[in-house]
């Protein structure tokens, strides 16, 4: 049995690493049927008779046409579109103080990982871009087994109680008389459902925020969401939250360029993974966690054990652990993401559960899914998870068994097979369970102390940028907009009050619904408790804009667009290029056709793109180059003209050089300043434009407006067909 390959270096494309790969394969190899027999005609049938009927005993026909009718699985019934990357982890240092798994104690090894990112309602071919939560399920091949932590890029979720997740899911998929809409929460019975769960509404208003649009996976949180435990060795337990912060800050689409993505390039999300991979720029992140001492269980103002709730990092800070890198590509998607088995019960000594519901109900859902789709109870036998350290036990037998156990005994106790598999005490390495004390009545209740269902969700609002807010609001005003019931909108309206007037207002306007005038008051604070989170103004964490995320800000990574014609200044392209290989970023040329042109120096180029084959969406910036003749034919063609606009519309950073500047005053771009004749860099609002070429200062301030990525404080873009 193999298992998953050893992370390897980089290759510097996917065209090469394409090429390699057929190479690889052309070296020998020939077609044979599955009992490996050789073949030596594979485009006609065996027939009686060239018009005559196809006989039966053409074994070949036979064979290929049945494996071809039961290649489907069944997809995921959540978390169907997803995409999958191999890497490694490392811990920074021994954190034997605080667990005994051995991958968190040795800084030395290298612990393979597979993760897949998906998003959760659309089915498997739908598109990366829509609002939804993203999974980020990371499988950790540890020296003690799997550990899989099968998180998401929210910190918390919809319920409570995880015997309301089918009721969760059924109202999000599309409904069920004419399955629509695709991939969407916007829609009545999702809101109708929401409406009447008051516990969602943290939850909605991350879904409604950035959050739900991530830009690339690599710039994007992820949690553990429930609080697990972890043990060390002398078995103390420490209550604990789990993060993944990526190394890059993180970044978002804005809503219409999201939803024109989701039809110019549905594998968004994935392409960006996949090509980040290729080129080397590793997707990194940092594991951390939030430690909560056992005896410090009830002094919050709300309930560790409430998945709808965060510890804000004000109250306990993140604890970096180690480092997880993304470095390989797989080789096959159906073998390795499409087959990967995540299960949150998937666990190594010195990691521990608690008694959330929500968790606890997962612990059954994730091994019982797998059976449904993979075939049957021998998932953990293909390669993708398999564990990297031996396998013995005595379950034996079932559907697509691979391994051929050995010997009489298939049971313990026994003496015949020597008492083999034999036990492993937990003082030497076996599991054992946290002797948590349970004592309790068999009821069906939520406890007291999980009712507050609006005071984390106004801490979030309250933690956001202005324009934070004012997308969020926008994306309040899309969903609910989208809902037809009239009762279901004003329901909503009046959980937004208890959030935020404003919020409620502001959404109420653009729905039909009368706009509240008062908000009901907030609920006070439980007494006796040390960390409220109730009372903290705001949690720099929860923003985009906030502080630690700014300095993380750079343009590694960023997509330029240059646009080039006929006559283009090949010193000002090549400036950029020499610019965006100092700063990690991508140029790509655009033009009208990609046949052949001239620049002003009669040197020829020919485009990477045309407008016909990319648009401005899947782009960081845009870029004019000057060059009388080239700035003439791109002043006069729509398609330029909109290429710039839409970069503009979505905020991005627009720059132009020389004549290029004369593009810009072609677009519908206004109340923004550009450079007059013979001057040098202007930045205003992250239009970057000079009149002495593309050098020096003007690539300078272009990069740091694309360091910044959006420009936010854009005039209102009215003006700005796009
Ligand atoms: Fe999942 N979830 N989930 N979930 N979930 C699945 O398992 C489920 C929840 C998450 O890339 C399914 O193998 C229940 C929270 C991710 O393969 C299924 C409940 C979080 C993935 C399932 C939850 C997640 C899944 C579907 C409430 C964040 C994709 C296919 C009790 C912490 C993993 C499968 C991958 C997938 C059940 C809630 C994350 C049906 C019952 C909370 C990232 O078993």
């Amino acid at each position: 049995m193999t298992n998953p390959r050893p992370p390897q270096g980089r290759t510097d494309s996917a065209k090469n690493r394409d090429l390699e790969t057929d190479r690889e394969r052309s070296d020998g190899e020939r077609l044979t049927t599955n009992q490996g027999v050789r073949v030596s005609h594979t485009d006609d049938s065996l027939k009686a008779g060239e018009r005559g009927p196809t006989l039966m005993e053409d074994f070949h026909l036979r064979e290929k046409l049945m494996h071809f009718d039961h290649e489907r699985i069944p997809e995921r019934v959540v978390h169907a579109r997803g995409s999958g990357a191999h890497g490694v982890f490392r811990s920074y240092q021994d954190h034997s103080e605080l667990t005994r798994a051995a991958f968190l104690r040795d800084p030395a090894a290298e612990t393979p990982v597979f993760v897949r990112f998906s998003t959760v309602v659309g089915f498997r071919g739908s598109a990366d871009t829509v609002r939804d939560v993203r999974g980020f399920a990371v499988k950790f091949y540890t020296s003690e087994g799997v550990y899989d932590l099968v998180g998401n890029n929210i910190p918390i979720f919809f319920i409570q109680d995880g015997i309301k997740f089918p009721d969760l899911v059924h109202s999000i998929k599309p409904e069920p008389h004419h399955e629509m809409p695709q991939a969407s929460a916007a829609h009545d019975t999702f809101w109708d459902f929401i409406s009447l769960t008051p516990e969602s509404m943290h939850m909605i208003l991350w879904a409604l925020s950035d959050r739900a649009v991530p830009r690339s996976y690599a710039e994007m949180e992820g949690f553990g969401v429930h609080t697990f435990r972890f043990v060390n060795e002398s078995g103390l337990a420490r209550f604990v939250k789990l993060h993944l912060k990526p190394m890059k800050a993180m970044t978002a689409l804005v809503w219409d360029e999201a939803q024109k993505i989701a039809g110019k390039d549905p594998d968004f999300n994935r392409r960006d993974l996949w090509n980040a991979i290729e080129r080397g720029d590793f997707p990194e992140y940092e594991l951390g966690v939030q430690v909560v001492e056992e005896a410090d269980e009830m002094a919050f103002d709300f309930d560790l054990l409430d998945p709808t709730k965060i510890i804000p990092e004000e109250l306990a800070p993140v604890r970096p652990l180690g480092r997880l890198t993304l470095n390989r590509n797989p080789d096959n998607f159906f073998a390795e993401t499409e087959q990967a088995a995540f299960h949150p019960g998937h666990v190594v000594p010195g990691i521990d559960f608690t008694n959330d519901p929500l968790l606890q109900a997962r612990l059954f859902s994730y091994l019982d899914t797998q059976i449904t789709r993979l075939g049957g109870p021998n998932f953990a036998e293909i390669p993708i998870n398999r564990p990297t350290c031996p396998v013995h036990n005595n379950q034996r037998d079932g559907f697509m068994r691979q391994a051929i156990n050995v010997g009489r005994t298939a049971y313990s106790p026994n003496s015949l097979g020597r008492g083999c598999p034999m036990l492993t005490p937990s003082g030497m390495g076996g599991y054992a369970h946290f002797m948590e004390r349970v004592d309790g009545r068999k009821i069906r209740e939520r406890s007291a102390s999980f009712q507050d269902h609006y005071s984390q969700a106004a801490l979030f609002f309250r933690s956001l940028s202005e324009p934070e807010r004012r997308r969020l609001i926008d994306a309040g005003r899309f969903e609910l907009g989208k809902v037809r019931s009239m009762e279901v909108r004003t329901r909503m309206i009046g959980h937004f009050a208890h959030i935020d007037l404003g919020l409620a207002r502001a959404v109420a306007a653009a729905v039909g619904v009368e706009p509240p005038r008062s908000a009901p008051p907030p609920p006070s604070a439980p007494k006796g408790v040390r960390f409220s989170a109730r009372d903290l103004r705001r949690s720099d964490a929860l923003s985009f804009d906030g502080e630690a995320n700014r300095r993380k800000r750079t343009a590694r990574g960023a997509r330029i667009a240059a646009l080039i014609a006929e006559g283009f200044s090949a010193d000002d392209l090549e400036a950029l290029r020499k610019a965006a290989e100092r700063e990690g970023a991508e140029v790509v040329t655009v033009a009208a056709t990609q046949s052949p042109l001239k620049s002003g120096s009669g040197g020829e180029a020919t485009a990477d793109e045309s407008f016909l084959t990319t648009s401005s969406v899947v782009f960081d910036a845009v870029f004019v180059p000057g060059g009388g003749a080239a700035a003439k034919s791109l002043a006069a063609d729509s398609d330029a003209l909109r290429f710039v606009n839409e970069a503009f519309r979505h905020f991005k950073s627009v720059g132009a050089a020389d004549e290029g500047v004369d593009v810009l005053h072609r677009t519908s771009i206004r109340g923004v300043r550009v450079a007059d004749p013979g001057a040098g860099a202007l930045a205003d609002a992250g239009v970057v434009t000079s009149r002495a070429g593309a050098r020096g200062d003007l690539l300078d301030v272009f990069f740091e407006a694309v360091t910044q990525r959006r420009h936010w404080d854009r005039p209102p873009h009215g003006a700005t067909p796009a």
